[in-house]
């Protein structure tokens, strides 16, 4: 990934302008830090085969409100699919291979979310990507994520994928200590965002949803995170 040769060569001849021309314009993806980028719109084109693949997810292990080992039910309610899913309850925070809601494997990753996963990956220049973990967020208004790292991977050299869909939110880029100034990131339907190599680790949270229902999800937001976590 070169972030100086983001807009458009647009002059003709010389085949050293190649690998220029084959990068997305400018507006396409924006960064916000070393390994963060934000790509506006790019799962519009899936939102059609991703929203009846979350109601399938959701029948089979339904969205929960997780307790925290402080003891805190959390405002986001959460499922997951892929070979692994993450949970809390007042023991820890883990990875697991079942939901431990109803012992059986978590459902498997639909075909669409793993194609979209890779692809806004590489588009952020990390090729290969392949999530076997994807968290999905439910938020009502009101409901928000405070700061926090995400640490319970196995390998931090693999990016996260985020994928918004639904009701607007302003989400909160911090650094590697939770007392560093934030950055407020606003999210809407669509938005995909990657974070990997030194911004792997920094601290990030969602403020308070307001109540702004999107035309087709309602008064709800929901964030799909691919992860590489085994
Ligand atoms: C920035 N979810 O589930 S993922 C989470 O909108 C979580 O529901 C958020 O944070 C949500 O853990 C957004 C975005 C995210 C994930 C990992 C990061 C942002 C990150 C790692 C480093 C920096
Ligand atoms: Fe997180």
């Amino acid at each position: 990934m070169n972030s100086t040769t983001s807009s458009r060569n647009s002059s003709s001849g010389g085949s050293a302008t190649l690998s220029l021309f084959d990068a997305p314009p400018r507006e396409a993806l924006e960064r916000l830090g070393p390994g963060a980028f934000v790509l506006p719109g790019f799962a519009l084109p899936f939102v059609d085969a991703l929203l009846p693949a979350i109601e399938g997810l959701a029948e089979r292990a339904p969205f929960r409100h997780l307790v925290t080992p402080g003891g805190f039910t959390m405002s986001v309610a959460l499922t997951n699919c892929g070979a692994l899913g993450w949970t809390s309850d007042r023991r820890g925070y883990r990875y697991s291979a079942t939901d431990p809601d109803s012992g059986k494997p978590w459902p498997a990753m639909p075909e669409p979310f793993t194609r979209l996963a890779r692809e806004a990956a590489s588009t952020a220049g990390f090729d290969g990507f392949a999530p076997d973990a994807c968290l999905v967020n439910r938020y009502a208004p009101g409901a928000r994520l405070s700061l926090h790292q995400d640490k319970d991977e196995h390998d931090y050299g693999a990016p996260i994928v985020s994928v918004s869909l639904g009701m607007p939110a302003v989400f909160l880029f911090g650094g590697h200590a939770r007392g560093d100034k934030t950055v407020r990131v606003p999210l809407v339907h669509g938005d995909v965002v990657v974070w990997g190599g030194e911004d792997r680790l920094r601290y990030h949270g969602v403020l308070p949803l307001k109540d702004e229902p999107h035309p087709l999800l309602g008064a709800t937001r929901i964030n799909l995170t691919f992860r590489k976590a085994g």
